[in-house]
């Protein structure tokens, strides 16, 4: 078992992560979503605040949230997943934030798309990356910084990214970004900078801490290591039954049992998910909803399992169209970052 910091656990009594009995709701009621917050919520007059998009642009722009309401809107449903879930797993011992595979939430976000704001500022041809800044400061690797990140200029202007304003029908709440945030559907979370204030063009690879320190997967503290971008697949389980307070550990009745979960990948549709009840030693296929909520959200599953008294180990794996699948154990990495081994999850079944 790897032991957790109080430092980390004050981390996490501020980051929560989804109760996965909440895996029922297609759309995550928002105060049930994942949150991570590197530093403080910012406090935020919305009739001061500006979104400022400049840097290599032909038209400047300064909007206020009157300007982007009174634009086009689109809503999308998106699984959002931090690139941390699964750290708590890996050996040796990942110090930061301890997810352990709960760090995910679906909501429907709705805003302006990015592509058209920075049509309309006009983005100069040499330009590679925008930068989006948040309003949040804090300290991180011994840089004070705003949380900021960059994302390709072609790649932004191809996707579905937003700036959302609201969220399951209603304005922002302050822990998810307000008064806009960027949500970019099908990556990890670190890209949807929240409390937005200023987005920047620039012409040359940005080398900001988030950018060139943290979300890479790296064996090595002097290695580039490779960015982390789209979310690799991963299904997950309502426990079935009932808990034991402390351990968490399930007692289910012996009978049929109807496993549900939901599945997701950002690189493609799922495929595929397989359940075992055997800690991974045997496989059988459950049956895979529709992308019932679009492309960019996670997909129902369900599995009949014929409880007979026993102790077991359930276990649920996705797989993707693109080939990803979950691997069985563990991968480790400096930053602790994409551990998307499959969940166990241990369940007694009385006689
Ligand atoms: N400004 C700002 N944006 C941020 C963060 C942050 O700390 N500050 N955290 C990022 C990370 S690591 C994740 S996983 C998501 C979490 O979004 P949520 O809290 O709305 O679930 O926000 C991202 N955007
Ligand atoms: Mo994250």
């Amino acid at each position: 078992m790897n032991a957790i910091s109080l430092e980390e656990l004050q981390l996490a009594a501020r980051n929560h992560a989804l109760p996965l009995e909440a895996l029922r709701w297609d759309v995550t009621p928002i105060g049930l979503h994942y949150l991570l917050t590197h530093y403080d919520i910012p406090e935020v007059d919305p009739a001061s605040w500006r979104l400022e998009v400049g840097g290599l642009v032909e038209r400047p722009l300064s909007l206020s949230l009157e300007d982007l309401r009174a634009r086009p809107a689109v809503e999308l449903a998106v699984t959002m997943e931090c690139a941390g879930n699964g750290r708590a797993h890996v050996e040796p011992h990942v110090v930061s934030q301890p997810w352990l595979l709960e760090a995910v939430g679906t909501a429907r976000w709705r805003g302006v798309p990015v592509a058209a704001v920075l049509d309309e500022a006009g983005v100069s041809e040499d330009v590679i990356e925008a930068v989006f800044t948040g309003l949040d400061r804090g300290l991180e690797g011994g840089e004070e910084q705003a949380y900021e990140r960059s994302l390709a200029v072609g790649e932004l202007m191809a996707s579905d990214a937003l700036l959302a304003y609201a969220v399951n029908g209603v304005p922002l709440p302050p822990q998810h970004g307000f008064p806009l945030r960027l949500v970019v559907p099908g990556w990890y979370g670190m890209t949807s900078v929240k409390w937005l204030s200023r987005i920047t063009l620039v012409d040359e690879p940005f080398a900001g801490y988030q950018q060139r320190h943290s979300y890479r997967v790296r064996q090595e503290e002097d290695e580039a290591g490779v960015p982390i971008t789209s979310i690799a697949p991963r299904a997950l389980m309502s426990p079935p039954g009932i808990p034991d307070f402390l351990t968490r550990a399930r007692v289910v009745e012996a009978g049929t049992c109807e496993l549900t979960g939901r599945a997701w990948s950002g690189r493609a549709e799922v495929e595929a998910v397989d359940v075992s009840v055997d800690g991974g030693e045997t496989w059988a296929p459950a049956e895979v909803g529709p992308a019932a909520l679009g492309r960019y959200a996670w997909q129902a599953w369900t599995f009949v399992w014929e409880a007979t008294p026993g102790e077991y180990e359930l276990c649920c794996r996705a797989r993707d169209a693109a080939g990803n699948e979950q691997p069985l154990a563990p991968a480790w990495n400096l930053g602790g970052y994409v551990n998307n081994a499959v969940q166990r999850v241990s369940v007694t079944v009385p006689a």
